[in-house]
Order: structure tokens, then C-alpha cells, then sequence
């Protein structure tokens, strides 16, 4: 295994109910660092360039919508295999198919208000963290 890093975002859902805390309280149980973490606000053409991807999927306009409706806090995660253990600790898209002790079930509110993003691979991890992140803000 080697150390990776990972893009998380805590989404508006989250920090508009106070969970900022609970949600790095999942994340430090696993062993994860977060080694930067910032709150901002997202503006329209910059949720549109991040969710670019899912551009042709029926829920982009309400995402890129749901996403700048609220401050948002981005964080990098470092640690071994990063990547997928904050995959398995954020649970499934649909919260209510996500696993008891994860974050998506134990705090989130719906497939779309789902409380939080993580990179799905290494390559997107490097992109959405160079998005988000200038290499002096990250201290690893
Ligand atoms: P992921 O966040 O688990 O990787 P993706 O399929 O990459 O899931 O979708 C990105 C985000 O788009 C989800 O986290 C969620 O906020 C939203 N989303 C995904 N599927 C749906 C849906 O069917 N309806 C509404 N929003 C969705
Ligand atoms: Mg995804």
C-alpha cells in the first residue's frame, strides 16, 4: 500500500446543520490526516467545472444548485490507500443504502444532500485537489 491523498469536500447539507465536527470526527477514526482544510463558498462556474463529469446526468443543474446554495468546507485527507478507505468510511451515494457507522448514514439526508464528496480514484484526486487547493495551503 502507499500514502495517497484524497479530496473531501463536507457538503452545505452538513455544515448548515453544524456536522463539520462530526464529520472530521469519522474521518480522524480511520487514521486519515487532514493535512489542509479551508471553508468557502463555492460559485456557480466553479461547482459546474468540478461536477463536469456528470454534466449529461439528469441531477447536474440541481447539484451544481445544491452545491453553492452554502459554505462548504474542502479538506485533503492524507494516509495509506486514502483514497478508498475515505470512500468506505463515506458509505454508499444513497444514504439509505449506506452501512450503519458511516458518515452518509449516520448524518446525511438524501442521495443528494449526502453530507459528503471523496475522490474516486488517484488521477480525479489530483485534479480536485489542484481545483481547490494551492500547494502551500496543504502541510502534510
Ligand atoms: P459519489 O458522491 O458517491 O461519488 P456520484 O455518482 O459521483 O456519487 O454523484 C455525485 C453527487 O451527485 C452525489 O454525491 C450526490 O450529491 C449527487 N447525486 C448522485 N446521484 C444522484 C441522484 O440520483 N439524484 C440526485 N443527486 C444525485
Ligand atoms: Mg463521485
Amino acid at each position: 500500500m502507499a500514502v495517497e491523498r484524497t479530496l473531501s469536500i463536507i457538503k452545505p447539507d452538513a455544515t448548515a446543520r453544524n456536522q463539520t465536527g462530526a464529520v472530521n470526527a469519522l474521518i480522524e477514526k480511520t487514521g486519515l490526516r487532514i493535512i489542509a482544510q479551508k471553508r468557502v463558498r463555492w460559485s456557480k462556474a466553479q461547482a459546474e467545472k468540478f461536477y463536469e463529469v456528470h454534466k449529461a446526468r439528469p441531477f447536474y443543474s440541481d447539484l451544481v444548485g445544491f452545491m453553492t446554495s452554502g459554505p462548504i468546507v474542502v479538506q485533503v485527507l492524507e494516509g495509506e490507500n486514502a483514497i478508498q478507505v475515505y470512500r468506505d468510511v463515506m458509505g454508499a451515494t444513497d444514504p439509505a443504502k449506506a452501512a450503519p457507522g458511516t458518515i452518509r448514514r449516520e448524518l446525511a439526508e438524501s442521495i443528494e444532500r449526502n453530507s459528503v464528496h471523496g475522490s474516486d480514484s488517484a488521477a480525479n484526486a489530483a485534479i480536485e485537489i489542484a481545483l481547490n487547493f494551492k500547494p502551500e495551503e496543504i502541510v502534510g
